[in-house]
């Protein structure tokens, strides 16, 4: 547990854009409520999970603003710069409520291009959160940060949040610095971050292993909004799934923020199981919680 209190932190956090002044000697330093976030940075916005999003995230009353590196059609307002632009995201985080950060490459690449964007583009976000005042970010992390962790077989334990990383790409290590960032930035600078290690999150699973792992498109939804709800989150990590029968993981610091997962991927298994099969334990491929990522290279299907 870290020493200081919320309020203790927050007086630190230098944020010119609220207005409600908790020490009458430093009129900057302020709270910014944090149970309702209203206009909420996008980032990635243009991608698979960005679309999903944009379509869901509305009807829980967020105004959003979007950011990609990709220009998005029908969407004029959106902002369409990279994560190396700092100026750009300055000017993006500035006046928002809570961010949510999916931008970056999504599989394995080469080091330097995961460097870029995953790595030093989450610190150029983080850094423009820090200088805008921003209060609370959720970090799009992955399962592959923990890629290498065995497989839970049957009957043994959920996988839990607090297992030793064991990333099985360069992008499940950027996954962990992202986790390691936001931990010190909540506790440096009083930003709060819940780090949502994601499954699969796709309309359906396509997998078998997916079946363990899947996030129905509607559960991201309700998951994001418990994060950007929760209150004292500080940093937190959790796994991003639905309520699936096969689950690998302990959902428990999810549900702990007020998620409740309305679906299984249950429904899918009966016609994935005949197309592929059980998954074989002496299989390389199956033997992780990242599937392929932990084979060299990587291959589809995950
Ligand atoms: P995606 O690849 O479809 O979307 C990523 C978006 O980020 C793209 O629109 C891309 O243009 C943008 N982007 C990449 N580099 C950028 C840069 N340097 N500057 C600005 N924009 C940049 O990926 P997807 O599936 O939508 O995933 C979103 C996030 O969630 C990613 O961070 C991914 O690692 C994470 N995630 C997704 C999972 C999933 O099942 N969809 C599972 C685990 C994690
Ligand atoms: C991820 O982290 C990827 O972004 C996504 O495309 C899927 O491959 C997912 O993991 C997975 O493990 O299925």
């Amino acid at each position: 547990m870290n020493a200081m209190t919320l309020k203790q932190r927050i007086r630190r956090v230098k944020s010119p854009y609220s207005s409600t002044i908790l020490t009458g000697a430093r009129p900057f330093f302020t709270l910014t409520p944090m149970t309702a976030p209203r206009t909420v940075l996008l980032t990635g916005a243009a991608g698979g999970l960005g679309t999903l999003m944009r379509e869901l995230l509305p009807s829980y009353g967020y105004r959003l603003r979007l950011f990609d590196r990709l220009p998005i059609e029908g969407e004029p307002d959106a902002i369409v710069a990279d994560l190396a632009d700092k100026e750009a995201l300055r000017k993006a985080v500035h006046g928002v409520d809570a961010v949510i950060h999916l931008a970056g490459i999504s599989l394995e690449s080469t080091f330097e291009k995961i460097l870029k964007a995953n790595i030093e583009g989450t610190y150029h976000l983080y850094e423009a959160a820090r200088e805008e005042g921003v209060r609370r970010i959720v970090f799009a992390s992955s399962n592959h940060a923990v890629g290498f962790t065995p497989r839970p077989r049957d009957g043994s334990a959920a996988i839990p949040v607090n297992t030793p990383r064991r990333p099985d790409t360069f992008y499940g290590l950027s996954k962990g610095f992202g986790e390691d960032l936001a931990a010190l930035y909540w506790d440096l600078h009083g930003i709060e971050t819940v780090s949502v290690r994601i499954g699969s999150c796709f309309p359906r699973p396509t997998s078998v292993r997916m079946l363990s792992i899947w996030m129905s498109p509607g559960d991201c939804a309700r998951l994001l909004h418990a994060a950007l709800t929760a209150e004292d989150v500080g940093h937190t990590v959790v796994y991003g799934s639905s309520a699936n029968t096969r689950l690998w993981w302990d959902l428990s610091s999810a549900r702990a923020l007020g998620y409740e997962p309305q679906d299984d991927s249950e429904e899918y298994a009966a016609e994935l199981l005949a197309e592929q099969g059980e998954l074989d334990p002496e299989n390389p491929e199956h033997a992780h919680l990242g599937g392929a990522f932990c084979t060299d290279p990587p291959v589809w299907p995950y």
